[in-house]
């Protein structure tokens, strides 16, 4: 597939896609959510991709946001209307995606794109990358999720202080809020994700969908997270990863699982 702002990069079951506007710091404009959207999809979709990571081009930016040029014009319906697509088509795709994602925050990653790393599974960043949801500051809030997630990952007060103030945060403190899973060296960002992606990809990946699945269940509206669970363990024991699982267990082998 043929992308504009965007580049993929399949190798050793680690699908990369890598935001591609360091001109503008990798803002989000339309095109590119589509393209990210088309990407996530055959992504999720090819059986030799285990683990998806998500990153920007350049040293500066790992995404600097919606695209404030295209947005600035939009009545209150477009608003509306956008952020619910885009809530659809991108972040929620990424959040219920069957893969693991893993955001590589590689530097600014402000507005909609900490929303963007908020909606992946995992965050590992660099230590020069600086975090926030500065919306209010241009008379908006937060459209793709961030005022979910955000108050999800780091609670309800710290989410306060971020949107209100519009300030950002370095990668440090973004570790002990629990918005950064790992924050390692610029030069580290990639192979540590290699590294993380590398233990994930040991284990059945199927099992690894369902979990997904069932911890999402927990933040959903109408959904109890107990009865999803219950329902995806059930699953579990009709496929062949567990029969591999448990097998290699008897035999004192380790498994090879089919990921069906
Ligand atoms: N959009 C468009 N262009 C951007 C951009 C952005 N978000 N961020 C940076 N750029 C462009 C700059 O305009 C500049 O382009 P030229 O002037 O060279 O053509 C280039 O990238 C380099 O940026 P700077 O010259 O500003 O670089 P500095 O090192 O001086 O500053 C910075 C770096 C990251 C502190 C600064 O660029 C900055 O403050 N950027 C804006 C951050 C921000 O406020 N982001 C937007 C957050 S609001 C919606 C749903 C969601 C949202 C919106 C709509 N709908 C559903 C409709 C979400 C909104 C947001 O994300």
């Amino acid at each position: 597939m043929a992308f504009e702002n965007i580049l993929t990069t399949t190798e050793n079951g680690i699908s990369t896609i890598t935001i591609n506007r360091p001109k503008q710091l990798n803002a989000l404009n339309k095109v590119t959510i589509e393209e990210l959207s088309n990407a996530i999809q055959s992504a999720d979709q090819d059986p030799a991709v285990k683990v998806i990571v998500l990153t920007g081009s350049g040293e500066k930016a790992f995404v600097a946001g919606a695209d404030i040029k295209e947005f600035a014009n939009f009545s209150v319906e477009e608003g509306k209307k956008l952020a619910a697509e885009g809530q659809e088509k991108l972040f929620n795709l990424i959040e219920n995606a069957g893969t693991p994602c893993i955001a590589a925050v590689n530097g600014f990653a402000l507005g909609g794109g900490l929303e963007l790393a908020m909606s992946c599974h995992i965050r590992v960043m660099s230590i020069t990358a600086k975090v926030g949801l500065p919306e209010v500051s241009l008379g908006v809030i937060p459209g793709y999720g961030g005022t979910q997630r955000l108050a999800q990952l780091v609670g309800k007060g710290k989410a306060n202080e971020m949107v209100f103030t519009a300030g950002m945060i370095g990668a440090e403190e973004a570790f002990q809020w629990g918005l950064a899973n790992h924050v390692v060296a610029p030069e580290e960002l990639l192979s540590t994700c290699e590294k993380i992606a590398g233990k994930i990809m040991k284990n059945s990946s199927v099992a690894i969908s369902y979990a997904i699945e069932a911890i999402n269940a927990g933040y959903k509206d109408g959904v109890n997270g107990y009865d999803a669970e219950i329902d995806a363990f059930g699953k579990c024991f009709g496929t062949e990863d567990f029969k591999e699982g448990t097998t290699a267990f008897v035999e004192k082998r380790k498994p090879e699982f089919p990921g069906k």
